[in-house]
C-alpha cells in the first residue's frame, strides 16, 4: 500500500506567506492532481505556539535566518511563522483537502522544533503519523510539499529511517535554500531514498 505525505501547504509557506517558499504556490495545482492517484493521502501541518522557541522574535538581538543551538540541537531561527489558529497555519486554499484522510500536526513544543512529520527534532516523541500508515498497510510513501530542504526532507528521510520505502517528488516541492536541497538529495538517496524527477 503506497500513500502520499503532503507536508506543510499551509499560507505561511506560500509568497506573501510569513516564511515564502520561492514558487511554493506553484506545486499546489500539481497536488491536487496527484492526490487522485494515491489509496491514500495524509498530511502535515506546521502549528506553533507564539512563543515558539523557534522564532527569532524570542531571541533578542537576533534576526531570522541565523543559527543557534535549542537544548543542544542546532537550530534555525524563523520568522514567526504557522502560528495555532492563524490564517497563516491553515491550508492553501488551493489545496484540495477533500482525499486527506489524517493530518499530522508538528511543532506544538514551545522547546523544540519539529521538521518530519513523524517526530519531534529530538525524536524523543512521535506524531503518531508512523503507527497511523503501519496500521493502514503502508510500505512506501510518496513525500511532497514545503518546504524541500527542511520539513519535506526530514519527513521522507525518518520514513526510510522506519522501513518504507521513500520517494520525494522532486516537481511537487520547493526549497528555501536551493543549494541546501541540491545537497541533501544526494545525501537521501545515499541513504536509499528515491528521487522522482518527473510526474510519469
Ligand atoms: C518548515 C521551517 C520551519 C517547513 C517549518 O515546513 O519546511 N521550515 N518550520
Ligand atoms: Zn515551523
Amino acid at each position: 500500500m503506497k500513500a502520499l505525505i503532503i507536508v506543510d501547504i499551509q499560507n505561511d509557506f506560500l509568497p506573501g506567506g510569513a516564511l515564502p517558499v520561492s514558487n511554493g504556490d506553484e506545486i499546489i495545482a500539481t497536488i491536487n492532481q496527484l492526490q487522485q492517484r494515491y489509496p491514500l493521502v495524509v498530511a502535515t501541518q506546521d502549528w506553533h505556539p507564539a512563543n515558539h522557541q523557534s522564532f527569532a522574535s524570542q531571541h533578542p538581538g537576533r534576526n531570522p535566518f541565523e543559527k543557534t543551538t535549542l537544548n543542544g540541537l542546532q537550530q534555525v531561527l524563523w520568522p514567526d511563522h504557522c502560528i495555532q489558529g492563524s490564517l497563516g497555519a491553515a491550508f492553501a486554499p488551493a489545496l484540495d483537502e477533500t482525499k486527506i484522510e489524517a493530518i499530522f500536526r508538528k511543532g506544538m513544543d514551545p522547546q523544540l522544533d519539529s521538521y518530519s512529520g513523524f517526530f519531534d527534532n529530538d525524536k524523543k516523541k512521535a506524531t503518531g503519523m508512523a503507527a497511523y500508515l503501519k496500521g493502514r498497510g503502508v510500505s512506501t510513501v510518496d513525500v511532497c510539499g514545503l518546504a524541500a530542504d527542511y520539513c519535506v526532507y526530514y519527513t521522507a528521510n525518518d520514513a526510510l529511517n522506519l522501513g518504507l520505502q521513500s520517494t520525494i517528488l522532486d516537481y511537487a516541492t520547493r526549497a528555501i535554500d536551493t543549494e541546501r536541497y541540491e545537497q541533501i538529495k544526494q545525501e537521501f538517496i545515499q541513504a536509499g531514498g528515491h528521487i522522482e524527477a518527473f510526474s510519469l
